[in-house]
Protein backbone atom coordinates (compact mmCIF):
# COMPACT_ATOMS: atom_id res chain seq x y z
CA UNK A 1 0.00 0.00 0.00
CA UNK A 2 1.33 3.25 -0.94
CA UNK A 3 1.95 5.54 2.16
CA UNK A 4 0.90 9.01 1.63
CA UNK A 5 0.79 11.16 4.72
CA UNK A 6 -3.03 12.79 5.42
CA UNK A 7 -2.47 16.51 5.53
CA UNK A 8 -3.48 17.27 8.72
CA UNK A 9 0.10 15.47 10.20
CA UNK A 10 2.19 17.94 7.84
CA UNK A 11 3.50 19.89 10.94
CA UNK A 12 5.16 16.82 12.48
CA UNK A 13 7.31 16.50 9.36
CA UNK A 14 8.57 19.93 9.11
CA UNK A 15 12.13 19.99 7.26
CA UNK A 16 11.27 16.95 5.42
CA UNK A 17 10.34 16.04 1.74
CA UNK A 18 6.71 13.83 2.05
CA UNK A 19 4.31 12.97 0.15
CA UNK A 20 0.52 13.49 0.22
CA UNK A 21 -2.03 12.57 -1.88
CA UNK A 22 -5.60 14.08 -2.68
CA UNK A 23 -7.64 16.70 -5.32
CA UNK A 24 -6.72 19.88 -6.44
CA UNK A 25 -9.34 21.89 -4.47
CA UNK A 26 -7.94 25.38 -5.21
CA UNK A 27 -5.05 27.20 -8.22
CA UNK A 28 -3.98 30.82 -7.83
CA UNK A 29 -1.39 32.46 -9.11
CA UNK A 30 0.49 35.26 -8.20
CA UNK A 31 3.09 37.00 -10.73
CA UNK A 32 5.41 33.97 -11.84
CA UNK A 33 4.33 32.15 -8.58
CA UNK A 34 1.10 29.44 -8.63
CA UNK A 35 -0.35 28.44 -5.12
CA UNK A 36 -2.32 24.84 -5.22
CA UNK A 37 -4.05 24.02 -2.54
CA UNK A 38 -4.54 19.94 -2.34
CA UNK A 39 -7.53 18.91 -0.55
CA UNK A 40 -7.55 14.88 1.00
CA UNK A 41 -9.73 13.18 3.51
CA UNK A 42 -8.41 14.99 6.90
CA UNK A 43 -8.10 18.78 5.26
CA UNK A 44 -5.78 20.99 3.03
CA UNK A 45 -2.25 21.90 2.26
CA UNK A 46 -0.84 24.33 0.18
CA UNK A 47 1.92 24.00 -2.27
CA UNK A 48 3.95 26.78 -3.64
CA UNK A 49 5.34 26.62 -7.19
CA UNK A 50 8.19 28.67 -8.07
CA UNK A 51 9.49 29.18 -11.65
CA UNK A 52 12.75 27.59 -11.25
CA UNK A 53 10.87 24.28 -9.73
CA UNK A 54 10.37 21.37 -12.52
CA UNK A 55 7.58 22.94 -14.47
CA UNK A 56 3.49 21.98 -13.20
CA UNK A 57 1.77 19.41 -15.19
CA UNK A 58 -1.85 20.73 -16.48
CA UNK A 59 -4.13 20.96 -13.37
CA UNK A 60 -7.70 22.17 -12.56
CA UNK A 61 -9.66 22.18 -9.97
CA UNK A 62 -10.36 18.19 -8.78
CA UNK A 63 -7.37 17.24 -10.85
CA UNK A 64 -6.49 13.51 -8.50
CA UNK A 65 -2.57 14.11 -7.74
CA UNK A 66 0.18 13.22 -5.52
CA UNK A 67 2.73 15.26 -4.79
CA UNK A 68 5.70 15.42 -3.07
CA UNK A 69 7.51 18.25 -1.32
CA UNK A 70 9.80 19.52 1.33
CA UNK A 71 7.40 20.73 4.26
CA UNK A 72 7.85 24.00 5.08
CA UNK A 73 6.34 25.87 8.03
CA UNK A 74 3.87 28.98 6.38
CA UNK A 75 1.90 31.09 8.71
CA UNK A 76 -0.20 32.62 6.12
CA UNK A 77 -0.99 28.72 4.63
CA UNK A 78 -4.35 26.90 5.77
CA UNK A 79 -2.71 24.32 8.65
CA UNK A 80 0.34 26.65 8.94
CA UNK A 81 2.61 24.37 6.54
CA UNK A 82 3.39 25.02 2.67
CA UNK A 83 4.96 22.57 0.24
CA UNK A 84 7.94 23.32 -1.79
CA UNK A 85 10.13 22.42 -4.37
CA UNK A 86 6.96 20.07 -5.34
CA UNK A 87 6.71 17.11 -7.75
CA UNK A 88 3.52 16.61 -8.96
CA UNK A 89 2.07 12.93 -10.58
CA UNK A 90 -1.18 13.29 -11.90
CA UNK A 91 -3.55 10.09 -11.22
CA UNK A 92 -7.05 11.31 -13.13
CA UNK A 93 -8.34 14.49 -14.99
CA UNK A 94 -11.84 15.35 -14.21
CA UNK A 95 -14.25 15.89 -17.22
CA UNK A 96 -14.73 19.73 -18.05
CA UNK A 97 -15.99 21.90 -17.13
CA UNK A 98 -17.14 20.95 -13.98
CA UNK A 99 -20.98 22.16 -12.70
CA UNK A 100 -19.61 24.34 -9.84
CA UNK A 101 -16.06 24.56 -7.33
CA UNK A 102 -16.14 23.22 -4.68
CA UNK A 103 -12.70 25.09 -3.23
CA UNK A 104 -14.32 28.56 -2.13
CA UNK A 105 -15.86 29.41 1.55
CA UNK A 106 -19.16 29.24 0.31
CA UNK A 107 -21.35 26.76 -2.21
CA UNK A 108 -23.46 29.20 -3.92
CA UNK A 109 -25.68 26.30 -5.37
CA UNK A 110 -29.19 25.87 -4.10
CA UNK A 111 -30.31 22.24 -2.75
CA UNK A 112 -31.41 20.55 -5.83
CA UNK A 113 -28.28 21.28 -7.50
CA UNK A 114 -26.28 20.37 -4.19
CA UNK A 115 -28.61 17.04 -4.01
CA UNK A 116 -28.08 16.17 -7.66
CA UNK A 117 -24.52 16.58 -7.75
CA UNK A 118 -23.51 14.98 -4.39
CA UNK A 119 -20.89 13.83 -5.80
CA UNK A 120 -19.12 16.79 -6.04
CA UNK A 121 -20.67 19.14 -3.84
CA UNK A 122 -20.19 16.60 -0.64
CA UNK A 123 -16.48 17.29 -1.32
CA UNK A 124 -17.04 20.85 -0.16
CA UNK A 125 -15.51 21.30 3.26
CA UNK A 126 -18.06 22.73 4.71
CA UNK A 127 -20.60 20.17 3.45
CA UNK A 128 -18.18 17.43 4.12
CA UNK A 129 -17.92 18.49 7.86
CA UNK A 130 -21.77 17.64 8.29
CA UNK A 131 -20.66 14.03 7.82
CA UNK A 132 -17.49 14.07 9.83
CA UNK A 133 -19.80 15.40 12.76
CA UNK A 134 -22.81 12.81 12.04
CA UNK A 135 -19.76 9.97 12.14
CA UNK A 136 -18.12 11.13 15.13
CA UNK A 137 -22.07 10.99 16.92
CA UNK A 138 -22.19 7.84 15.93
CA UNK A 139 -19.22 7.18 17.15
CA UNK A 140 -20.03 8.31 20.65
CA UNK A 141 -23.69 6.54 20.65
CA UNK A 142 -20.95 3.61 20.63
CA UNK A 143 -18.69 4.33 22.76
CA UNK A 144 -21.18 5.17 25.39
CA UNK A 145 -23.55 2.34 25.00
CA UNK A 146 -20.76 -0.27 24.83
CA UNK A 147 -19.60 1.28 28.17
CA UNK A 148 -22.92 0.24 30.14
CA UNK A 149 -22.49 -3.32 28.49
CA UNK A 150 -24.67 -3.23 25.46
CA UNK A 151 -24.55 -5.41 22.97
CA UNK A 152 -24.55 -4.10 19.61
CA UNK A 153 -26.92 -5.71 17.26
CA UNK A 154 -27.58 -6.24 13.12
CA UNK A 155 -31.16 -7.00 12.85
CA UNK A 156 -33.51 -7.99 9.53
CA UNK A 157 -34.39 -4.58 7.19
CA UNK A 158 -37.17 -6.91 5.09
CA UNK A 159 -39.55 -8.40 7.50
CA UNK A 160 -43.23 -9.80 7.40
CA UNK A 161 -45.20 -7.13 9.06
CA UNK A 162 -45.30 -3.55 10.00
CA UNK A 163 -43.92 -2.25 13.51
CA UNK A 164 -44.95 1.14 13.77
CA UNK A 165 -48.58 1.83 13.60
CA UNK A 166 -48.74 5.02 12.14
CA UNK A 167 -45.94 5.45 10.12
CA UNK A 168 -46.08 4.35 6.59
CA UNK A 169 -44.94 0.76 5.66
CA UNK A 170 -42.66 0.47 1.95
CA UNK A 171 -43.93 -2.85 0.53
CA UNK A 172 -42.03 -5.11 -1.55
CA UNK A 173 -42.13 -8.40 -3.48
CA UNK A 174 -40.05 -11.12 -1.45
CA UNK A 175 -39.98 -14.22 -3.63
CA UNK A 176 -43.32 -15.59 -4.02
CA UNK A 177 -45.04 -13.26 -1.20
CA UNK A 178 -45.33 -9.79 0.07
CA UNK A 179 -42.92 -8.43 2.31
CA UNK A 180 -41.69 -4.79 4.04
CA UNK A 181 -38.83 -2.86 4.43
CA UNK A 182 -38.27 -2.45 8.26
CA UNK A 183 -39.88 0.70 9.64
CA UNK A 184 -37.45 0.45 13.12
CA UNK A 185 -35.51 -2.65 14.36
CA UNK A 186 -38.39 -2.33 17.31
CA UNK A 187 -39.58 -5.95 18.22
CA UNK A 188 -36.03 -7.05 17.14
CA UNK A 189 -34.34 -4.85 19.91
CA UNK A 190 -37.45 -5.98 22.03
CA UNK A 191 -37.07 -9.47 20.92
CA UNK A 192 -32.99 -9.31 21.82
CA UNK A 193 -32.95 -7.90 25.18
CA UNK A 194 -34.60 -11.64 26.25
CA UNK A 195 -30.87 -12.67 25.07
CA UNK A 196 -28.65 -10.05 25.64
CA UNK A 197 -30.04 -7.49 28.58
CA UNK A 198 -29.14 -4.67 26.43
CA UNK A 199 -28.44 -4.02 22.85
CA UNK A 200 -27.80 -1.37 20.76
CA UNK A 201 -28.16 -0.83 16.77
CA UNK A 202 -27.28 1.63 14.27
CA UNK A 203 -28.88 0.99 11.03
CA UNK A 204 -31.22 2.07 8.13
CA UNK A 205 -34.90 2.34 8.51
CA UNK A 206 -37.54 3.29 5.94
CA UNK A 207 -40.84 5.04 6.06
CA UNK A 208 -43.41 5.77 3.03
CA UNK A 209 -43.71 9.19 4.31
CA UNK A 210 -45.80 11.05 1.79
CA UNK A 211 -45.33 14.40 3.76
CA UNK A 212 -42.53 16.54 1.72
CA UNK A 213 -41.16 18.81 4.69
CA UNK A 214 -37.75 19.20 5.84
CA UNK A 215 -38.06 16.86 9.07
CA UNK A 216 -39.28 13.44 7.17
CA UNK A 217 -36.99 11.30 5.00
CA UNK A 218 -38.14 7.74 3.60
CA UNK A 219 -34.82 6.16 4.57
CA UNK A 220 -33.21 7.25 7.80
CA UNK A 221 -30.61 6.25 10.19
CA UNK A 222 -32.27 4.72 13.65
CA UNK A 223 -29.88 4.69 17.04
CA UNK A 224 -31.62 2.54 18.40
CA UNK A 225 -31.36 1.16 22.17
CA UNK A 226 -32.96 -1.04 24.78
CA UNK A 227 -31.97 -2.17 28.06
CA UNK A 228 -33.74 -4.76 30.27
CA UNK A 229 -34.61 -4.70 33.95
CA UNK A 230 -35.14 -1.73 34.63
CA UNK A 231 -37.41 0.48 37.10
CA UNK A 232 -39.00 2.74 35.11
CA UNK A 233 -39.45 4.55 31.88
CA UNK A 234 -37.01 7.89 33.74
CA UNK A 235 -34.22 4.82 33.78
CA UNK A 236 -34.33 5.34 29.79
CA UNK A 237 -34.33 8.87 29.94
CA UNK A 238 -31.20 8.87 32.28
CA UNK A 239 -29.64 6.69 30.16
CA UNK A 240 -30.37 8.68 26.73
CA UNK A 241 -29.34 11.66 28.74
CA UNK A 242 -25.65 10.64 29.09
CA UNK A 243 -25.65 8.76 25.84
CA UNK A 244 -26.57 12.37 23.84
CA UNK A 245 -23.82 14.01 26.45
CA UNK A 246 -20.96 11.58 25.00
CA UNK A 247 -22.08 11.39 21.57
CA UNK A 248 -21.78 15.58 21.43
CA UNK A 249 -18.71 15.52 23.41
CA UNK A 250 -16.75 13.24 20.77
CA UNK A 251 -18.48 15.58 17.94
CA UNK A 252 -16.99 18.32 19.80
CA UNK A 253 -13.60 18.35 18.67
CA UNK A 254 -14.90 18.71 15.07
CA UNK A 255 -16.74 22.08 15.93
CA UNK A 256 -15.43 25.18 14.25
CA UNK A 257 -15.86 28.72 15.62
CA UNK A 258 -19.46 29.43 13.61
CA UNK A 259 -20.71 26.25 15.40
CA UNK A 260 -18.68 26.66 18.71
CA UNK A 261 -21.65 29.55 20.23
CA UNK A 262 -24.47 27.28 19.77
CA UNK A 263 -22.71 23.79 20.76
CA UNK A 264 -25.49 22.74 23.26
CA UNK A 265 -24.70 21.82 27.27
CA UNK A 266 -27.00 18.65 28.01
CA UNK A 267 -27.90 19.81 31.59
CA UNK A 268 -27.10 17.47 34.30
CA UNK A 269 -31.05 16.73 34.67
CA UNK A 270 -33.06 17.71 31.31
CA UNK A 271 -36.44 19.14 32.21
CA UNK A 272 -39.75 17.06 31.79
CA UNK A 273 -42.95 17.83 31.66
CA UNK A 274 -46.27 15.95 30.72
CA UNK A 275 -47.96 15.83 27.61
CA UNK A 276 -51.03 16.51 29.19
CA UNK A 277 -49.39 19.99 30.98
CA UNK A 278 -47.64 20.55 27.72
CA UNK A 279 -51.03 21.28 26.12
CA UNK A 280 -52.29 23.00 28.72
CA UNK A 281 -49.30 25.01 28.47
CA UNK A 282 -49.82 25.34 24.81
CA UNK A 283 -53.58 25.94 24.96
CA UNK A 284 -53.27 28.90 27.12
CA UNK A 285 -50.41 30.35 25.17
CA UNK A 286 -51.96 29.85 21.51
CA UNK A 287 -55.64 30.63 23.08
CA UNK A 288 -56.79 27.60 21.72
CA UNK A 289 -58.33 24.40 23.15
CA UNK A 290 -56.04 21.80 23.06
CA UNK A 291 -57.17 19.49 25.22
CA UNK A 292 -58.33 16.73 22.57
CA UNK A 293 -55.18 16.94 20.74
CA UNK A 294 -53.35 13.10 20.77
CA UNK A 295 -50.47 14.06 19.80
CA UNK A 296 -47.57 17.49 19.17
CA UNK A 297 -48.03 19.36 15.96
CA UNK A 298 -44.81 21.06 15.03
CA UNK A 299 -45.39 24.47 15.86
CA UNK A 300 -46.36 23.15 19.10
CA UNK A 301 -42.80 21.58 19.72
CA UNK A 302 -41.56 24.65 18.42
CA UNK A 303 -43.31 26.25 20.82
CA UNK A 304 -42.01 24.30 23.40
CA UNK A 305 -38.06 24.37 22.72
CA UNK A 306 -38.74 28.23 22.88
CA UNK A 307 -40.24 28.02 26.22
CA UNK A 308 -37.57 25.41 27.19
CA UNK A 309 -34.86 27.80 26.39
CA UNK A 310 -36.26 30.28 28.17
CA UNK A 311 -37.69 28.72 31.28
CA UNK A 312 -34.84 26.54 31.65
CA UNK A 313 -32.12 28.11 29.52
CA UNK A 314 -32.04 23.71 28.16
CA UNK A 315 -31.86 23.00 24.35
CA UNK A 316 -33.68 20.02 25.37
CA UNK A 317 -37.07 19.17 26.22
CA UNK A 318 -38.88 16.00 27.67
CA UNK A 319 -42.48 15.28 26.98
CA UNK A 320 -43.38 12.58 28.50
CA UNK A 321 -47.21 10.41 28.94
CA UNK A 322 -48.01 10.88 25.33
CA UNK A 323 -51.82 9.43 24.68
CA UNK A 324 -51.67 5.70 24.32
CA UNK A 325 -53.93 5.97 21.29
CA UNK A 326 -51.25 7.76 19.47
CA UNK A 327 -48.29 5.09 20.65
CA UNK A 328 -47.72 1.91 18.98
CA UNK A 329 -49.22 -1.47 20.49
CA UNK A 330 -45.70 -2.20 22.97
CA UNK A 331 -45.74 0.91 24.72
CA UNK A 332 -47.09 0.41 28.58
CA UNK A 333 -49.59 2.33 29.76
CA UNK A 334 -49.48 4.55 32.77
CA UNK A 335 -51.38 2.02 36.00
CA UNK A 336 -52.71 5.50 37.26
CA UNK A 337 -53.73 7.18 34.47
CA UNK A 338 -54.50 4.22 31.71
CA UNK A 339 -55.45 7.20 28.69
CA UNK A 340 -52.02 7.99 29.12
CA UNK A 341 -48.38 5.95 28.09
CA UNK A 342 -44.93 5.73 30.39
CA UNK A 343 -42.95 6.92 26.61
CA UNK A 344 -41.23 10.22 25.87
CA UNK A 345 -40.01 12.27 23.13
CA UNK A 346 -37.37 14.47 23.36
CA UNK A 347 -37.15 17.83 21.52
CA UNK A 348 -33.83 19.44 20.71
CA UNK A 349 -34.24 23.01 20.27
CA UNK A 350 -37.70 22.80 19.34
CA UNK A 351 -38.13 19.12 17.28
CA UNK A 352 -38.63 15.72 18.39
CA UNK A 353 -35.41 13.77 17.78
CA UNK A 354 -36.04 10.96 19.98
CA UNK A 355 -38.92 8.70 20.89
CA UNK A 356 -38.79 5.97 23.71
CA UNK A 357 -40.24 4.59 26.32
CA UNK A 358 -41.25 1.46 28.83
CA UNK A 359 -42.49 -1.60 26.99
CA UNK A 360 -45.20 -3.92 28.43
CA UNK A 361 -43.63 -7.30 29.26
CA UNK A 362 -45.96 -9.89 29.99
CA UNK A 363 -47.40 -12.13 27.07
CA UNK A 364 -50.82 -11.99 28.43
CA UNK A 365 -50.08 -8.15 28.45
CA UNK A 366 -49.25 -8.27 24.92
CA UNK A 367 -52.36 -10.50 24.02
CA UNK A 368 -54.72 -7.91 25.77
CA UNK A 369 -53.05 -4.94 23.95
CA UNK A 370 -53.23 -6.39 19.92
CA UNK A 371 -56.71 -7.18 20.86
CA UNK A 372 -57.87 -4.16 22.49
CA UNK A 373 -56.57 -2.45 19.10
CA UNK A 374 -58.10 -4.78 17.13
CA UNK A 375 -54.86 -5.73 15.66
CA UNK A 376 -54.31 -9.51 15.03
CA UNK A 377 -51.39 -12.50 16.66
CA UNK A 378 -51.10 -13.24 12.75
CA UNK A 379 -47.24 -13.04 11.93
CA UNK A 380 -46.08 -11.91 15.22
CA UNK A 381 -45.49 -15.29 16.49
CA UNK A 382 -41.53 -14.85 16.66
CA UNK A 383 -42.01 -11.60 18.39
CA UNK A 384 -44.43 -13.01 20.83
CA UNK A 385 -42.74 -16.23 21.25
CA UNK A 386 -40.24 -13.68 23.59
CA UNK A 387 -42.48 -12.59 25.65
CA UNK A 388 -43.95 -16.48 25.90
CA UNK A 389 -40.29 -17.53 26.80
CA UNK A 390 -40.19 -14.75 29.73
CA UNK A 391 -38.92 -11.17 28.82
CA UNK A 392 -38.43 -8.42 31.90
CA UNK A 393 -39.41 -5.31 32.89
CA UNK A 394 -37.67 -3.26 29.49
CA UNK A 395 -37.33 0.13 27.67
CA UNK A 396 -35.89 1.95 24.86
CA UNK A 397 -35.48 4.70 22.24
CA UNK A 398 -34.55 5.15 18.82
CA UNK A 399 -32.55 8.72 17.89
CA UNK A 400 -33.05 10.27 14.32
CA UNK A 401 -29.30 10.72 13.47
CA UNK A 402 -30.03 13.06 10.40
CA UNK A 403 -32.65 15.13 12.60
CA UNK A 404 -30.06 15.73 15.53
CA UNK A 405 -27.59 16.41 13.24
CA UNK A 406 -29.60 19.04 11.31
CA UNK A 407 -30.77 20.73 14.45
CA UNK A 408 -27.42 20.84 15.71
CA UNK A 409 -25.64 22.32 13.16
CA UNK A 410 -28.38 24.58 12.79
CA UNK A 411 -29.17 23.05 9.29
CA UNK A 412 -32.94 23.92 8.21
CA UNK A 413 -33.62 20.91 5.72
CA UNK A 414 -33.01 17.19 7.15
CA UNK A 415 -31.66 16.46 3.37
CA UNK A 416 -28.90 18.63 4.15
CA UNK A 417 -27.65 16.24 6.99
CA UNK A 418 -28.21 12.93 4.92
CA UNK A 419 -25.20 12.07 2.45
CA UNK A 420 -28.26 10.90 -0.53
CA UNK A 421 -31.29 11.76 0.94
CA UNK A 422 -34.24 9.26 -0.43
CA UNK A 423 -37.94 11.49 -0.42
CA UNK A 424 -41.15 11.64 -2.13
CA UNK A 425 -39.36 12.84 -5.13
CA UNK A 426 -35.68 11.47 -5.39
CA UNK A 427 -34.08 8.18 -5.41
CA UNK A 428 -31.24 9.45 -7.20
CA UNK A 429 -28.15 9.74 -6.73
P1 LIG B 1 -40.41 6.99 16.07
O1 LIG B 1 -41.27 6.44 15.01
O2 LIG B 1 -40.91 8.18 16.81
O3 LIG B 1 -40.11 5.87 17.16
O4 LIG B 1 -38.98 7.35 15.46
C1 LIG B 1 -37.90 7.67 16.30
C2 LIG B 1 -37.16 8.90 15.79
O5 LIG B 1 -36.81 8.73 14.42
C3 LIG B 1 -36.84 9.97 13.76
N1 LIG B 1 -37.76 9.89 12.61
C4 LIG B 1 -37.50 10.34 11.37
N2 LIG B 1 -36.42 10.97 10.86
C5 LIG B 1 -36.44 11.28 9.56
N3 LIG B 1 -37.48 11.00 8.71
C6 LIG B 1 -38.56 10.36 9.18
N4 LIG B 1 -39.56 10.06 8.34
C7 LIG B 1 -38.62 10.01 10.56
N5 LIG B 1 -39.53 9.37 11.34
C8 LIG B 1 -38.99 9.30 12.57
C9 LIG B 1 -37.28 11.01 14.75
C10 LIG B 1 -37.98 10.16 15.79
O6 LIG B 1 -37.95 10.79 17.05
N6 LIG B 1 -39.64 2.33 17.78
C11 LIG B 1 -39.73 3.73 18.17
C12 LIG B 1 -38.59 4.12 19.07
C13 LIG B 1 -38.60 3.49 20.44
O7 LIG B 1 -39.62 3.63 21.14
O8 LIG B 1 -37.56 2.91 20.83
C14 LIG B 1 -39.73 4.59 16.92
O9 LIG B 1 -39.29 4.20 15.86
O10 LIG B 1 -36.10 11.61 15.27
Amino acid sequence: MAHYLPTDSLAHHLGHLVTVAGWVHRIRRLGAMTFVVIRDGRGVVQILHRPTDPPLPPLMPETVVKVSGLAIPEARAPGGVELHRPVIHVFATPESPLPFHVGGRDLPVGLDLRLNEAALSLRHLDIRRIFQVQAALVQGFRHALIGEQFTEVHTPKIVATASESGADVFRLRYFDTDAYLAQSPQLYKQTLVGVFGRVFEVGPVFRAEPHDTGRHLSQYTSLDAEMGFIESHKDIMDLLRDVLAKMLAEAQPLVVASDDARWPTVPAQIPVMHFEDALHLLGGALREDLSKEPDLAPAHEQWLGAWAQRVHDSDLLFVEGYPTIKRPFYTESDPDRPDYTLSFDLLFRGQEIVTGGKRLHRYSDYRAALKARGLSEAGLEGYLAAFRYGMPPHGGFAIGLERLTARLLGLRNIREATLFPRDLQRLRP
